[in-house]
């Protein structure tokens, strides 16, 4: 079982969130291992079973799209019946929390799952986008495919170019009003969580350094120490199913 935060540790963490008007949360993979999402560099995480050059690149893509697209699709109908966990719900809660008290709350995730919105957090940035919905090579026309069945290479109806899922694979740039909410939304911030991420994968992994830079205080909520533990003022290290729920001030 792992060793859960301190008294002292929650209390330092929660006396930093409840004075907090702008808050600002990174979250990674690790917020929906709880609810059955593989990670991606844990022991048995995904990149350990696939290789991400070949599954999450565009080069894979146009190398072997149908493969590509059985394995996404393997990914997106497995969520069909997965659902939030305490973690997601905490985050939903102190958003609704801080909106009430019409403060700011910003979550930008690097998940691809839904799980945030399905939660209830309404001002989420998919920084990496979603399994979700999909997107033609050619002409860009996006629709959302949610858990519908995908036979074979799907192609747009306006003009017959190859559809993708709608996901930033490792080379391609993030989408620019996503990245840009998110760091603005870090550099403004004067509360910033990183949560179940191992903070390596940039730009993503460089918004806690940007919101440090800009004056805010930071807490780390991940089951072990990353490259962001030794730049965060308070990391607890523990399931952020756990330790979530305990950071949100009383309404
Ligand atoms: C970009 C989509 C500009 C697919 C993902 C060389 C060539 C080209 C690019 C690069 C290069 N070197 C560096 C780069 C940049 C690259 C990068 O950072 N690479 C890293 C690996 C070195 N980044 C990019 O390519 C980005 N684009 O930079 O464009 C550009 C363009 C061309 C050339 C240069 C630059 C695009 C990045 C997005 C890639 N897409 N996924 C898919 O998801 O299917 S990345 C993938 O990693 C996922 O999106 C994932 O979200 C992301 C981060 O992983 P985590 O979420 O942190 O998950 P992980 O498993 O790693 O960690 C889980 C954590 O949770 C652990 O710490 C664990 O301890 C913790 N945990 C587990 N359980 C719990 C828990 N914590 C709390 N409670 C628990 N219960
Ligand atoms: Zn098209």
């Amino acid at each position: 079982m792992t060793d859960l935060p301190s008294a002292t540790a929650i209390q330092q963490a929660r006396a930093i969130l409840a004075g907090a008007r702008r808050v600002a949360i990174l979250t990674g993979a690790g917020i929906s291992a709880e609810s059955g999402v593989p990670t991606y560099r844990g022991v048995s995480g995904v990149w350990k079973a696939f290789s991400a050059k070949d599954m999450a690149s565009p080069e894979g893509f146009a190398r072997d799209p149908e493969r590509v697209w059985a394995w996404h699709n393997d990914r997106r109908l497995a969520l069909a019946s997965i659902a939030p966990n305490a973690g997601h719900r905490a985050l939903a809660d102190l958003e609704r929390l801080l909106a009430d008290r019409g403060d700011r709350f910003d979550l930008a995730t690097q998940n691809i799952d839904g799980l945030h919105q399905a939660a209830g957090s309404r001002n989420v940035h998919e920084l990496h986008g979603t399994i979700l919905a999909i997107y033609c090579v050619v002409c860009g026309k996006r629709r959302w495919l949610g858990f519908d069945p995908v036979d074979g290479l799907p192609r747009c109806e306006s003009c017959g170019g190859l559809l993708r899922p709608a996901i930033v694979w490792f080379g391609e740039v993030l989408p620019r009003d996503v990245w840009l909410a998110a760091a603005n939304a870090a550099t403004s911030s004067d509360v910033f969580m990183t949560i179940g991420t191992s903070a390596v994968v940039y730009p993503a992994a460089g918004l806690v350094e940007m919101a440090i830079g800009a004056g805010a205080r930071t807490i780390e909520v991940n089951l072990e120490p990353t490259p962001a533990s030794t730049l965060v003022d308070v990391a607890l290290h523990g399931p952020a199913g756990n330790i979530l729920p305990r950071l949100v001030p009383e309404a």
